[in-house]
């Protein structure tokens, strides 16, 4: 006769266990696909629960076709990991770390805000991922509000790039002063921890991104490595920090860990036919 468990083995190992509500990117350099390797290079156990499905098209010059996942579908993955390791699905691992990427609609905003409140996760980690190349503008737009308003006041770290940084400030960001003025305003209005990034986008030798958590404001810098964007970049940089939290970083903490990981994964980046390069996971080992 089969036995079936129904709870945690005994034997069961006890790794920091960590969520992403994202898109997948067909190529693997972004997305879930980006957070899931970053999260087990970190050794954290991943879960992905997909918002939508880019396919970049290489006939149309690399542009974006964006599928979104049915609503219901994603409630379901959002049921079904909440039941699993939820906080109250009395797992040994407690899933307390989640990690935001790619909603793409407000339909999916209100989907996983109402799962956000109902699960009072401790750390939200936001990669505030605004526009979409593909999406129509109109469409954007109300994304942009959507998430501003629902899922940006439940955040406890967000991590906006340049572009990201400037729509949610309201701040021209030309320098590292002016991305320090951002990073504090985005600090006022969320209430969350924030790692503002300059990346390749602002001028000089260096890659230069902005902490601010309310009390300590940080200038972390590293050489920048060519002055074209890896894809990728962002969201391991938001998986990194995600990772560390759960493994009981603090927030400063997290911040530098994450930098220096993407940083080695940005120098080991892999050449792909597309006009990107993708992050490496791996290039910190
Ligand atoms: O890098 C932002 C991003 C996030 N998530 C998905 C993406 C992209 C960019 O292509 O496709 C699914």
């Amino acid at each position: 006769m089969t036995s079936v468990s129904t709870g945690a083995s005994p034997s069961a190992t006890t790794p920091a266990v960590v969520l992403t509500i994202a898109g997948s990117e067909a190529t693997g350099g972004a997305g879930a696909q980006a957070d899931l390797k970053t999260f087990q290079e970190l050794g954290v156990f991943g879960i992905a629960n997909l918002t939508c499905i880019v396919s970049f098209d290489p006939k149309d010059n690399w542009n974006h076709r964006f599928v979104p996942v049915d609503q219901q579908v994603i409630a379901d993955q959002l049921e079904a990991t909440a039941a699993a390791y939820g906080p109250a699905s009395g797992a040994p691992s407690v899933l307390d770390t989640v990690k935001i990427g790619m909603l793409g609609s407000p339909a999916t905003i209100s989907t996983v805000a109402g799962s956000l409140k109902a699960n009072g996760f401790g750390n939200v980690v936001l990669d505030p991922v605004l526009i979409c190349k593909g999406q129509e503008p109109g469409h954007a737009l109300d994304t942009d509000q959507a998430l501003k308003a629902e899922i940006l006041p439940l955040a406890t770290f967000v991590t906006p790039n340049h572009f990201e940084a400037e729509s949610l400030s309201g701040l021209e960001i030309t320098d590292v002063e002016s991305l320090k003025a951002a990073a504090v305003r985005i600090h006022e209005l969320s209430g969350a921890a924030v790692l503002a990034k300059g990346g390749v986008r602002l001028d000089g030798p260096d890659a230069v991104d902005v902490f601010f958590d309310g009390e300590t404001l940080e200038v972390l810098s590293a050489p920048k490595v060519g002055e074209v964007a890896v894809s990728g970049a962002g969201c391991s940089l938001a998986a990194a920090v995600t990772a560390e939290l759960a493994k009981g970083a603090s927030p400063l903490q997290a911040a530098r860990a994450a930098k220096e990981f993407v940083t080695e994964g940005i120098r080991n980046r892999v050449a792909s036919g597309a006009p990107f390069d993708a992050l490496w996971q791996g290039g910190a080992r």
